[in-house]
């Protein structure tokens, strides 16, 4: 597209601009996005991306992304039932199940990373700590900020050890097969209310983590977690479309799935989460979590990845998430030796990490700096919003 500068005097762009308010003034936000959109690629002009931002604002209704999840369906009773078990996993891409990790273990971890999210100032302290009542604005993963916390809650063998309980490690071997093992990459999840613009949009794990197809996460809540507080979401039947295109998202990864007419077409499904319970999926699975509508707490979970051995991995898979801090560091201090390198003993094939099935499309740098000024925005409008009502 041409963009044309306009007559002398004028703003540059007056022709785009008067266009784009022809269009909003017929109620086509769709048309006026997608005129600025390339008008700004062209040009870069200040004016004309700023109309762009708060259009692209205006134009989500409240709550246009909202989404309401059918009930996922409860696996327990196939508990005793290995071909059942897998059958269903088959069917459906995915598995939930009530009441399988010890709850004491989940709040003893609870405990550990509160007490630093205390510390640092993310949450309230006192006797109501364990609620998480989030106290500052949203830390996003890579910020210096954030780190200061994450790199402590990555030392923890509460956290590490998890993903070796013996409740969970039976079910694994159910599902997946007599050789099933964690990877040492663990991850937490330390998400803030009332951002949604960072919830973990729609994606598949495999473009993250690569090697088998049949790498299996399971998402643990670290407590009650249910919808209204952010929980994890699964599109029903959607391991089955393959690996699907990537493109920039504000949330964890920095990368949501470009959804198919057809996997739109499946179900979400969700649940209100209680503290011992799981959801296993595998990589191909499209999952998301929903928006922390609840105002005041953090969602706080953690998920783990398995596979069988034989099958392959890659070599991230087997580093401390974010790879900032070395295992010799973290297994300083543990009490056991038990499950420090346990995965030097497991016969796994190390493949290498392909850069093409975890790249953005061109357009992605331009969409990340769109998407953050964006949230800056709103940020503003937030707590413009908030200092009214006190
Ligand atoms: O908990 C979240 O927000 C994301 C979880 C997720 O993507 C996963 O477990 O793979
Ligand atoms: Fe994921």
């Amino acid at each position: 597209m041409e963009v044309e500068s306009g007559a002398e005097g004028q703003h540059p762009h007056q022709k785009v601009l008067e266009q784009v308010e022809s269009f909003v003034a017929a109620g086509d936000y769709e048309a006026a996005i997608e005129l600025l959109y390339k008008a700004v690629r062209e040009t870069g002009d200040d004016k004309l991306t700023q109309r762009l931002v708060f259009l692209r604002i205006e134009a989500e209704s409240p709550g246009s992304e909202m989404i309401a999840p059918e009930p996922m369906y409860e696996a327990n009773e196939l508990l005793n039932d290995a071909a059942a078990v897998r059958a269903r996993l088959e069917a459906d891409g995915y598995l939930f199940f009530r009441n399988i990790i010890p709850v004491e273990r989940l709040l003893e971890l609870r405990n550990q990373i509160t007490t630093i999210l205390a510390e640092q100032r993310w949450i309230e302290d006192g006797a109501q700590r364990m609620r998480a009542k989030a106290i500052s604005r949203p830390r996003r993963e890579g910020q210096p900020k954030f780190f200061r916390v994450h790199d402590r809650i990555i030392k923890l063998e509460a956290l590490h050890s998890l993903a070796h309980d013996a409740q969970l490690m039976k079910l694994m071997r159910l599902v997946l097969g007599e050789t099933a093992f964690p990877h040492p990459l663990c991850i937490t999840r330390l998400i803030f209310p009332d951002s949604s613009e960072l919830s973990t949009p729609p994606h598949q794990d495999y473009p993250n983590n690569q090697g088998t197809p049949n790498l299996t996460a399971a998402w643990i809540p670290l407590g009650d977690v249910s919808m209204e507080d952010g929980s994890l979401a699964i599109k029903e039947g959607s391991h089955k479309f393959g690996v699907l295109p990537l493109d920039f998202h504000l949330g964890a990864g920095n990368r949501q799935a470009v959804l198919s007419d057809e996997i739109n077409a499946c179900r979400w499904v969700g649940a209100d989460f209680k503290s011992g319970d799981i959801v296993l999926f595998p990589a191909l699975t499209i999952h998301r979590a929903l928006d922390n509508r609840n105002l005041e707490t953090m969602r706080l979970s953690v998920d783990f990845r398995f596979q069988l051995e034989e099958e392959a991995l890659t070599p991230l898979c087997l580093q401390p998430h974010f790879e900032r801090v070395s295992w010799e560091d973290i297994y300083k201090g543990w009490k056991s030796k038990e499950h420090q390198y346990y995965w030097k003993n497991k016969d796994y094939v190390e493949v290498p990490w392909n850069p093409a099935l975890h790249a953005l499309p061109e357009e992605g740098m331009f969409e990340a700096y769109l998407q953050e000024l964006q949230y800056n925005v709103k940020l503003s409008q937030r707590q413009a919003a908030r200092a009214e009502k006190t």
